[in-house]
């Protein structure tokens, strides 16, 4: 990982990442990636120039891009992969973004998503922060300067970029998202092994909301239905610490229960986001880091601007 000083450059690559979400057979939207619409918003208001850089044909990324409002114009350049001689992992693509630029290929970065991205931006002698489409394959991406999670882990200081200033107390803001269902049983070692446990609720109906959000911890609140309001930190992803094969949901709420509540219906309300999930050398590390978190959720949940959602009708509806 490098940390120096640059002028200020930065290059975007495919990472305007859409997903493209179809409905009765037909493409009819495309959705941005977590954190891509405020890395460019932020980028632009910033004066930094951002060229887009993909494989695929000029016309097909003019198509996409149009789905999201204001970002055409964000991009000082774009080129798709039929208007130089050899697409990625060639370097070509990224020494042309560069030279339309009008900036040394050294002073950009390249935030890619694919292996082949990744070769071409260090075969163009260019920075690479890596945000793998796949996140169990970012043991792949070790040509990296840095492997992410999602976009909303980058750290643009670390470039020499202006950093975002939308963190507040540790915590970064998200548009709510709702999750509610009956607690299930888990594996058994929330309580058990850490002594914190987590009411866990099913993937089953969420695989859509599971797979636009990135895994990380997040926090919010959550309505236990006929008990109350509770504040409330949670993991949503595989655990690395005990390395899953499936998704969780787990949240803990903040506050002390005599007794268990399996099968009750509980609701969240996610609000903001903390940090991505990480592995842990021991489980003390790991334990230490969810009271941390917990700690950061307790406080940022008393902002106006988190507590509001503390009345969201949601939380109370059966
Ligand atoms: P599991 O693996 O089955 O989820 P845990 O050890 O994580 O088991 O314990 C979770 C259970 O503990 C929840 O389903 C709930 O019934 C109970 N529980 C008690 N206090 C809390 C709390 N503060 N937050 C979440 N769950 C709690
Ligand atoms: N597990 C991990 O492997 N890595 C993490 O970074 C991690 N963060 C967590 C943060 C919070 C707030 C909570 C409640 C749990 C977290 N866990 C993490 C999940 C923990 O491993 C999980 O609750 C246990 O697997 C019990 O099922
Ligand atoms: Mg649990």
């Amino acid at each position: 990982m490098l940390t120096f000083s640059r002028d200020g450059w930065l290059k975007l690559e495919t990472l305007w990442v859409h997903r493209l979400v179809t409905m009765k057979h037909r493409w009819c939207n495309i959705k941005a990636l977590p954190g891509a619409n405020r890395l460019i918003k932020h980028l632009k208001s910033n004066g930094v120039p951002m060229a887009l850089a993909s494989n695929s044909p000029r016309e097909s990324i003019d198509a996409k891009i149009s789905f999201h409002d204001g970002w055409k114009d964000s991009f000082s350049v774009i080129i798709g992969g039929d208007e130089v001689r050899t697409g990625k992992p060639s370097p070509d693509i990224f020494f042309e973004a560069a030279r339309r630029l009008k900036i040394e290929p050294s002073s950009c970065l390249v935030i890619e998503d694919s292996l082949p991205g990744v070769t071409a931006g260090k075969a163009a002698e260019m920075e690479v922060v890596a945000v793998p489409s796949l996140p169990k394959q970012s043991h792949l991406f070790t040509a990296a300067d840095e492997v992410i999670n999602s976009l909303l882990d980058l750290q643009l200081e670390k470039w020499g970029l202006p950093p975002f200033a939308d963190w507040v107390e540790r915590t970064l803001p998200v548009d709510p998202w709702y999750i509610g269902g009956p607690v299930i049983k888990g594996f058994g070692r929330g309580s058990k092994v850490l002594g914190i446990p987590t009411a866990n609720l099913s993937t089953k109906d969420y695989s859509d909301l599971l797979a636009e959000h990135p895994a990380g911890v997040y926090f919010g609140w959550a309505g236990l239905s006929g008990r109350g309001i509770f504040k409330m930190v949670m993991s949503i992803g595989w655990n690395p610490y005990f390395n899953n094969k499936e998704k969780t949901i787990e949240p803990w709420l903040l506050h002390e229960f005599t007794e268990d509540f399996y099968g009750e219906e509980l609701k969240l309300v996610i609000v903001g986001y903390i940090r991505p999930e990480v592995n842990f050398p021991t489980l003390e590390s790991l334990i230490a880091k969810i009271h941390e978190d917990r700690r950061v959720a307790e406080s940022a949940l008393e902002l106006p601007m988190y507590s509001s959602h503390k009345d969201d009708s949601y939380l109370r509806s059966s």
